[in-house]
């Protein structure tokens, strides 16, 4: 790592630091969001160099946990049980916990540093399904990777025990804007996603939450979904960006696909207005081609999914995702890179 790269772990106080903002304004976002494209890309690249080593990035492995037959309607979610008759979806139950930890050693041996299990629920509920995923956080977390999980709704005291487990972070997506919400699901409120969101902080998780682009939003719904974001306090950990995978059978299936630059845009203005967050290109990578990816990179991403799956869907081939970090020249990060990673490992 070079002398720039020490210090910006350190303190970021390296040239083109701003101060972090938790003040933000929609329309200042959305100003941001569609300003000249070169502009963006400048000024996200340099915020990204502030705050972050150069050239790099992190593998994720995500793992579906338990899958499908969700009591939840999101429309754009292959695992809501709404959607079963028309999805072709095969539904796991939960995962033995020896499966679940073969699956990440294997993930940690093609190089990830963070493992994130998905279990279709709409909320965590006490019992051996909930023993066994603490049981799971813990063997990834003695593997020494970061373990994040997206469990759907949980209390004070599931959110506790998984932070004693020592879970790295918690994944849970505002998806869109608080005005768009209602469109997309209505089993559950934008409230209810906050709710958790600050449950899981106050166990001490770090949180990884961002949205979905391509439902039929308008831009100022992605500003909003953005600002809600950039407004929390502290900013969170980790902001993944998802372009929709429509699946056939879901009620999203016919949208529109979004242009590949819309994604960089989204992208970039997360990383300026929350400089420190790792910011991860996500669902809907596979849509892009070779130069539509390294401008996300351009843009501030330092995190992708890597492996042959997503939860349910397929992801980018691991050979074409190697060969692009190499002709990039980017270095995936190791454990030690990681600024996220310092919760402690389990407590008795
Ligand atoms: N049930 C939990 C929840 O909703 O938080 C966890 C699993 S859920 C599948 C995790 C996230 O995946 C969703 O919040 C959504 O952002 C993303 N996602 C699901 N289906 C998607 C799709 N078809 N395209 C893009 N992102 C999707
Ligand atoms: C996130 O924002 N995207 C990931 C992860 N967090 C859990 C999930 C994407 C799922 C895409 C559809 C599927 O494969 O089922
Ligand atoms: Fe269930 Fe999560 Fe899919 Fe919604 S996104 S249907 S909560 S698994």
């Amino acid at each position: 790592m070079s002398e720039t790269n020490d210090a910006k772990s350190e303190n970021c106080q390296v040239s083109g630091a701003q101060d972090i903002r938790t003040d933000w304004q929609s329309g200042e976002i959305l100003t941001i969001l569609q300003s000249p494209l070169m502009d963006l890309l400048y000024r996200a690249q340099t915020l990204h160099r502030a705050y972050h080593k150069d050239n790099t990035v992190q593998l994720a492995s995500l793992l579906s946990i338990k899958t499908g037959l969700c009591p939840e309607d999101c429309k754009y979610c292959p695992q809501s049980a709404h959607y079963r008759k028309e999805t072709a979806l095969e539904n796991n139950a939960l995962m033995d916990v020896g499966d679940v930890l073969d699956k990440a050693r294997l993930a940690q041996r093609a190089g990830a540093t963070r493992f994130c299990m998905g279990a279709a629920w709409r909320e965590i509920r006490d019992g051996d399904a909930f023993d066994q995923v603490i049981e799971m956080v813990r063997g990834v977390r003695a593997l020494g990777m970061e373990a994040c999980c997206t469990l759907g709704m949980l209390t004070e005291e599931q959110a506790g025990r998984l932070a004693d487990a020592g879970l790295t972070a918690y994944n849970h997506n505002l998806d869109t804007s608080p005005e768009f919400y209602s469109e997309i699901v209505t089993t559950r409120t934008f409230q209810d996603r906050l709710d958790t969101l600050k449950r899981v902080r106050g166990a001490g998780i770090t949180l990884c939450t961002g949205g979905i682009i391509g439902m039929g939003e308008t831009e100022m719904d992605r500003a909003r979904m953005l600002q809600i974001l950039a407004t929390l306090d502290p900013h969170p950990e980790s902001v993944p960006i998802n372009a929709l995978v429509p699946v056939p059978g879901t009620p999203l299936e016919g949208q529109t696909p979004v242009a590949p630059v819309e994604l960089v845009r989204m992208i970039a203005t997360a990383r300026i207005i929350m400089p420190r967050a790792r910011v991860r290109l996500s669902a809907g990578r596979r849509a892009l081609n070779k130069e539509a990816q390294l401008l996300c990179f351009f843009a501030g991403a330092n995190s992708i999914f890597y492996g042959d799956k997503l939860l349910t869907t397929a992801n980018n081939d691991t050979a074409d995702d190697l060969a692009l970090i190499k002709e990039a020249g980017l270095v995936i990060e190791t454990p030690a890179g990681s600024r996220e990673d310092d919760r402690p490992l389990a407590r008795s």
